[in-house]
């Protein structure tokens, strides 16, 4: 078994300047034994490449709030699931997606049939996020701090 910690990127979309929602993700994976990479605001969609391609990354975790999500999260999907397989990490989605902040089931459900392995944008985020860390293999090497 590894010692080393899983590792996450924590990320949002090129048009986001919204920062507190990238640290909060990060202290709550930290929190539970992860490495973070936050690479912090209006991230550019090939830096998000360049950081799956670079290191070896376990979760990406994007994280949008200012309401262009549901428009920019499939450019940004689409880009990741071009780097190979096995630099390719799931990737999670969570914030207020839309300009009025939540989305219906429906679009829930496009999210996750376009690539996302769990989108978390209700009011119940955080938990279920949790849930999902604990649910992941790779948590079981990382020490709760
Ligand atoms: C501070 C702030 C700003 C600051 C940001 C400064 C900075 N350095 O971060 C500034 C002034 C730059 C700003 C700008 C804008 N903002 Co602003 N901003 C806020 C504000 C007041 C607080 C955001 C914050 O820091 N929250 C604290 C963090 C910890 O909470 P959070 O972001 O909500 O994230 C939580 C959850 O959403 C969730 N979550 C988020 N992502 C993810 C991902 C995963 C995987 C999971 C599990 C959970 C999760 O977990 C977090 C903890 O609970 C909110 C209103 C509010 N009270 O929330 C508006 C708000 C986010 N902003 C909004 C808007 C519209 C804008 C602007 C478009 C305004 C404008 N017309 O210019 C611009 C956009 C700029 C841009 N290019 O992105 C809207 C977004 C609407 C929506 N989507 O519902 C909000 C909600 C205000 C509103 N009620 O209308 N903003």
């Amino acid at each position: 078994m590894s010692s080393q910690p899983p590792v996450a990127v924590v990320t949002t979309i090129s048009s986001d300047a919204h920062t507190w929602n990238l640290v909060y993700l990060q202290t709550v994976l930290e929190e539970r034994g992860w490495q973070v990479i936050n690479l912090g605001s209006c991230t550019p969609v090939e830096l998000v490449v360049e950081s799956l391609t670079e290191s070896d990354v376990d979760l990406l975790v994007v994280s949008t709030v200012n309401g262009h999500g549901l428009l920019e999260v499939p450019a940004l999907l689409d880009a990741v699931l071009h780097v190979p397989a096995r630099s390719r990490p799931p990737v999670v989605l969570g914030g207020k997606l839309s300009t009025h902040g939540e989305i219906n089931d429906e679009e829930v459900q496009r999210l996750r049939e376009m690539g996302f392995a769990e989108v978390f944008a209700e009011e119940t985020a955080i938990d279920a996020f949790c849930s999902y860390l604990s649910s992941l293999s790779v948590s079981s090497t990382a020490t709760a701090a």
